[in-house]
């Protein structure tokens, strides 16, 4: 798998996305890809599909099964990953925290040195659906301080979320870890770290105060 590279402005990047089983994963290749609802079954081994993403990025998305036996082989997905995607079941309180500990052992992985994340709070349309905040808050990503990453919620089902889950991840393809900007002598007081965007905050906000 190669990663990030770009021939004038058109950009070229290799993204895994990773998650539980059940998550949406597949569900939301699909449907960014513009296909109908297809009816799943889950992956086993993995999907992988190219996409146009805004912004002229041209992206080979990979799904990778998420199964409890198949996750040891996840390790084997991320040499030259440009962004880390991680698909999390917003309906599904009881598996967050499995969801978090597979989150953070895969971050943990040395060839995600340096690379962002988006995480993707799936399934969002779903009247249980956990809250943005509380999602953030139980993910605890602060817990990886050079970590660039961002938090978005949407929906595989009804496609809500997906243009601005689109536009983070370029956002993301875009990001220079602190390593490269070191190496290209840019002084650290200059570096930053995204978080989700005030945008999704308000707009959190905004629907929490109209339940
Ligand atoms: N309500 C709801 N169900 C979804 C959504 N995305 C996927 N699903 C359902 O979740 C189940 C698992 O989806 P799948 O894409 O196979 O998950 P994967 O194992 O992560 O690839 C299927 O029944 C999907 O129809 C969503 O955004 N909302
Ligand atoms: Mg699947």
């Amino acid at each position: 798998m190669g990663s990030v590279s770009s021939r004038s402005h058109r950009v070229e990047a290799q993204v895994v996305m990773m998650g539980l089983d059940s998550a949406g994963k597949t569900t939301l290749l699909y449907k960014l890809k513009g296909h109908q609802l297809v009816d799943t079954l889950p992956t086993v081994g993995f999907n992988v599909e190219p996409l146009e993403a805004p912004g002229q990025a041209c992206l080979t998305l990979w799904d990778v099964g998420g199964q409890s036996p198949l996750r040891a082989s996840w390790k084997d997905y991320l040499e030259g990953t440009a962004v880390l995607v991680f698909v999390l079941d917003s309906t599904d309180e009881a598996r967050l925290p499995e969801a978090v500990a597979e989150l953070t052992e895969v971050l943990e992985d040395p060839h995600l040195d340096g690379v962002p994340l988006l995480v993707l709070a799936n399934k969002h349309e779903a009247p249980h659906a956990l809250p943005l905040p509380e999602i953030r808050n139980r993910l605890g990503l602060q817990r990886f301080p050079g970590l660039c990453w961002q938090l978005r919620a949407c929906s595989a089902l009804t496609g809500e979320g997906l243009p601005e889950a689109l536009g983070s991840l370029r956002r993301l393809l875009s990001y220079r870890s602190p390593r490269s900007l070191q190496a290209q002598g840019v002084p650290s007081r200059c570096w930053g770290t995204q978080d989700e965007d005030s945008e999704g905050r308000k707009q959190e906000k905004a629907r929490l105060l109209s339940k």
